[in-house]
């Protein structure tokens, strides 16, 4: 599978997992990553042991409120994660009407950004100045600092001289250079002064970008000497996250590749950050799955990014099983899946009245199956199904790995028009990471909402 990471990468974060169930935090690892508020515009960094997620944060306008039709964002909350499946969200850590230049009912705090330089915790946000005649028209960039990566965060009392624009984005290099790259159009960058709060250079419009189709959101990273400035672009319709590497910060860059296609089902906005984690790259970007009529409430998703032998980025396929592991005793959501039959299984919303409820799998016809990868299991013996179904005669067995793994469960759990939870013995018992395949072996159709191991 392109986007799977190693065993021995999965095996490292076992402890990890272990402790976070313990202290009961909450997430899922699965796409989307946060379950209960739009999420836009990742920037993931590792600060100390732990993953950072900096995002945008959607909320729908009303009359009063924002721009009908339009992204309207009012506040910013961090989350963090130290594996990379249980996110805990930290809260607000800065709000429109508490920056002094911002204009406090514009709505307007589009995607941030966050590095750590020397012990303080740098926070770039872009939004619209209350005082135009000084800051401009359009999008100003400011920061805000703490000493820890949840804040508190104290905004400046200004936005960053002679920076107009969006999506700021900030890379320090291994001579301790710090840059800042926006956009506006083009994309932009500029040395910053050691403060983090000041142009230390010229604004250069980086080169050589597409000259057609918008560009914006520039996620700058090295790896091995190369710099590498990933940024979606409108190449077609919608935008694709494509990148270009230099030898030096601000170029010139050479247009390389794309790192994801423009969404399938038309989300118009895509952005992203990259991250190595534990010796795995992840890649962090967003997609409309609890809007799905509306782009711009929009949710972050992470997938793992791979790198050819010559350095280039091979292209990441959208998963909805996303990252990390899920343990056995969770209720696994297995419509977060890796693998779906061709024909005779789908996915749908439990309430599309309220798509946070979440979705569930439809098992139509004989043979079709679902394959969630990456559960870990600690000698669990009997298993749980959340289903319903109006076929007495339903058959639905469990194995793990795939098609042809080990069965280890068929459960006969009798017609039921509602949901309804049973519980049936394991086979055998089973041990550490394992992949979970379910196929239904009778003739009408049966809906699993989520599995649980005990
Ligand atoms: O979230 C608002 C804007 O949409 C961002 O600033 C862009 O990068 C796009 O994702």
């Amino acid at each position: 599978m392109n986007n799977q990471i190693s065993i021995r990468q999965q095996l490292k974060q076992l402890p990890i997992l272990l402790i976070a169930l313990l202290l009961n935090a909450t997430g899922f690892g699965q796409n989307p990553l946060i379950r209960d508020q739009f999420t836009a515009d990742p920037t993931a960094r590792i600060f100390g042991n732990k993953v950072f997620l900096f995002p945008s944060h959607d909320i729908l306008a009303t009359e009063s409120k924002g721009r009908k039709g339009w992204f309207c964002m009012e506040d910013y909350h961090v989350f963090s994660s130290d594996n990379l499946t249980d996110w805990t969200d930290h809260g607000v850590i800065i709000t429109q009407n508490k920056v002094p230049w911002v204009r406090p009912d514009s709505y307007s705090m589009w995607a941030p950004d966050c590095i750590e330089r020397n012990g303080r915790y740098y926070f770039y946000f872009p939004s619209a100045p209350a005082d135009t005649v000084k800051y401009g028209r359009g999008f100003a960039i400011g920061v805000a600092v703490a000493d820890k990566p949840e804040g508190p965060y104290t905004p400046e009392p200004t936005p960053i001289l002679n920076v107009h624009g969006i999506d700021p984005n900030v890379f320090i290099d291994k001579d301790g250079q710090a840059y800042l790259y926006w956009s506006a159009g083009h994309i932009y960058g500029a040395k910053l002064k050691d403060n983090m709060k000041e142009l230390d250079s010229e604004v250069k419009i980086l080169g050589d970008l597409p000259t057609k189709g918008l560009k914006e959101g520039p996620f700058v990273f090295e790896r091995e000497g190369i710099y590498y400035l990933t940024y979606p672009h409108v190449a077609n319709k919608t935008e694709q996250l494509e990148y270009a590497i230099s030898d030096n910060p601000l170029g010139p860059f050479k247009v390389t590749g794309v790192i994801m296609d423009e969404s399938p089902t038309g989300c118009w906005t895509n952005h992203h950050s990259i991250i190595n984690h534990q010796d795995q790259w992840y890649l962090f970007y967003h997609h409309n799955d609890y809007s799905p009529a509306f782009d711009k409430a929009r949710s972050v998703r992470a997938d793992s990014l791979f790198f050819n032998e010559d350095k280039t980025i091979r292209n990441v396929l959208p998963t909805l099983r996303g990252i990390g592991l899920t343990a056995a005793s969770r209720k696994i959501e297995i419509d977060r899946y890796t693998a779906i039959s061709p024909s005779g299984a789908e996915i749908a919303a439990l309430d599309t009245s309220n798509r946070f409820a979440g979705w569930t799998t439809i098992l139509r016809s004989t043979g079709a199956w679902i394959q969630y990868n990456s559960v870990l299991f600690d000698n669990q013996r009997t298993v749980q199904l959340n289903y319903k179904t109006s076929d007495e005669q339903a058959l639905i067995e469990i194995r793990t790995g795939q098609a042809d793994g080990t069965l280890i469960a068929l459960l006969k759990p009798g017609r039921s028009e509602n949901w309804k939870t049973i519980s049936g013995k394991l086979l055998k018992k089973i041990k550490g990471k394992q992949h979970l395949f379910i196929r239904l072996q009778s003739t009408k159709p049966a809906e699993i909402d989520w599995i649980q191991f005990n």
